[in-house]
């Protein structure tokens, strides 16, 4: 996209922390096209004729990164979708990039990113309410299994885009361990500093 041609803010957490419950919160407030990359990945796993489908449902149960080529084509068709049909332009991208070159190539080929949102959860708490949401959500990887080889990857692999951004003094670090009411006010008190 051209420059200015649209605005992106990384949103960025462990696997639980509270990413999409606080999007939601922003969309209904502010206006923003919300896409999580993990969305739009399960999506294209049930899209019939996807040559993608097995792969990325191999991945996800695995708690493993997707080959960053399939999830930047389907975050840039998603904002070009946007753009054209509701005339959005600015967009909260959730959990992604989860590895450093895809933040370098995103940010090349696609859109630089404004800032980023950054959920600190404990693991013991993602695991209380990944396991609580594992009751109803259906998700192949919300199970002790998965749940554990999605921390590791958010460590080893995921954190570091954090602490990328962190140096370049582009992260807005939020305390997840609250309720989500505090946990949003937070947010908005942060958004209202760096928006203006
Ligand atoms: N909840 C939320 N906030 C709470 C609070 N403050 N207090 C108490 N409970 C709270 O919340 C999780 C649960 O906690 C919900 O039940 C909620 O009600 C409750 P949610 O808002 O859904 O958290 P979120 O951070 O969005 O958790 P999610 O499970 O979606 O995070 P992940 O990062 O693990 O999942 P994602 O969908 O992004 O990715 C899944 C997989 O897709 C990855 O593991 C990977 O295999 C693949 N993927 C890629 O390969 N590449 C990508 O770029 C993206 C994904
Ligand atoms: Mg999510």
């Amino acid at each position: 996209f051209g420059k200015g041609e649209a605005s992106v803010i990384f949103v960025l957490g462990g696997p639980g922390a509270g990413k999409g419950t606080q999007c939601g919160n922003l969309v209904r407030d502010y206006g923003f096209v919300h896409l999580s990359a993990g969305d739009l990945l399960r999506a294209e796993q049930e899209r019939p004729g996807s040559d993608f489908g097995e792969l990325i449902k191999t991945y996800i149960k695995e708690g493993r990164i997707v080959p960053m080529e399939v999830t930047i084509a389907l975050l840039e068709n998603a904002m070009r979708e946007a753009m054209t049909t509701q005339g959005k332009s600015k967009f909260l991208i959730d959990g992604f990039p989860r590895q450093m070159d895809q933040a370098v190539k995103f940010e090349e080929d696609v859109c630089e990113s404004s800032f980023t949102l950054f959920f600190d959860c404990t693991e013991d708490e993602m695991l209380k309410r990944l396991l609580n949401r594992g009751l109803t959500s259906g998700r192949s990887d919300d199970n002790i299994e998965s749940i554990k080889k999605r921390f590791r990857t958010f460590k080893e692999t995921s954190y570091p885009v954090v602490e990328y951004y962190r140096k370049m003094d582009k992260v807005i670090d939020v305390k997840a361990m609250d309720t989500p009411q505090n946990v949003y006010s937070q947010v908005k008190a942060a958004l209202k500093d760096r928006l203006s």
